[in-house]
């Protein structure tokens, strides 16, 4: 893993209906996540947080998807500071803010990549179009529009369309998925891991068959981190919680597995959302899966 980080902060909260989520970058510093990192010795630099241009809700007429244009706004802002961090070899570390940002994220990150694998720790697939979302929030969307599959502002974000390819994508922790999203997966065939898989396999074989399959077909991994993926039991501030998540040891032996296999190349951090928390309970739990992520376990 490279020593050098670059951290970029997005305050956003317009890809889905509950408030709070912008102050996710401020809850991850405030728990410390710069320190931990500095104590494992990384040169990490803060870049500090992108601006959302913030009105109210505004619902997009003719696509009924909500701040459609302040999303890309903030989103093309986002691809080019990453793009240019991994021109500079450095590790791009993106605290979010709703899921939307990984639209952003992925358009910076995948133009360096021929194969990017993508691991995506969600409670959701995010697998949403404007025509299967059940709600217009684009949170819901970044895996499908990363696809290249959606509405054609938010799929050629970054003026390139795909980011991704269906064969590079492993879901895990899925447990909430629309008729929408269970199609495309059936369609696309995409690898998931629900929480029936990782009971029944375990957390650690499935990171076994993740890393082995994305050693043999990517040159660069991304770890979409999802902290709805985590039992609302042990992470409750996030805006969409789902029962039955996976533990918070759980989600330390994946991270601690993926820390052995070396083959992160970016990582984003989302859907902390402070308001919603007990005491930066969640913030806090997610500074500690970066650390096992960054190698804590192993010094
Ligand atoms: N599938 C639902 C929707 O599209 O509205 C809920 C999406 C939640 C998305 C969070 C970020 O993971
Ligand atoms: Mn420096
Ligand atoms: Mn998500
Ligand atoms: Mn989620």
């Amino acid at each position: 893993m490279k020593d050098k980080i670059s951290l970029i902060g997005v305050p956003m909260d317009l890809g889905q209906s509950r408030r709070g989520v912008d102050m996710g970058p401020s809850a991850l510093r405030y728990a410390g996540a710069i320190e931990r990192l500095q104590n494992l010795n990384f040169d990490i630099h803060d870049l500090g947080d992108i601006p959302i241009n913030r009105p109210g809700v505004i619902e997009d007429t003719d696509s009924k998807l909500k701040n459609l244009e302040q999303v890309i706004e903030a989103n093309e802002i986002l691809a080019k500071m990453v793009d240019e961090e991994i021109k500079k070899d450095r590790f791009p570390l993106i605290l979010g803010g709703d899921h939307s940002i990984a639209i952003g994220s992925l358009a910076g990150i995948s133009k360096h990549y021929e194969n990017l694998g993508v691991i995506w720790y969600d409670a959701h697939g995010d697998l949403n179009t404007s025509d299967t979302s059940p709600s217009g929030n684009i949170h819901g969307m970044p895996l499908a529009a990363s696809l290249g599959l959606g509405h054609e502002r938010l799929t050629n974000l970054y003026n390139y369309a795909p980011k991704i390819k269906p064969e590079n994508i492993v879901i895990i922790g899925a447990r909430s998925l629309d008729p929408g999203e269970k199609d495309l997966i059936k369609e696309l065939g995409i690898k998931v891991y629900t929480m029936h898989e990782i009971d029944r396999l375990g957390m650690s074989k499935v990171l076994e068959e993740t890393i082995n399959y994305f050693k043999e077909h990517t040159d660069g991994v991304h770890l979409s981190l999802d902290l709805d993926g985590l039992d609302p039991t042990e992470a409750p501030g996030v805006g969409t919680p789902v029962l039955g998540g996976m533990t918070y040891r759980e989600s330390h032996l994946a991270m601690e597995m993926l820390a052995e296999s070396n083959m992160i190349t970016s990582l984003e951090v989302v859907e902390v959302n402070p308001i919603l928390d007990e005491k930066n309970k969640t913030a806090t739990l997610a500074v500690g899966l970066m650390g096992s992520l960054f190698g804590e376990k192993l010094k």
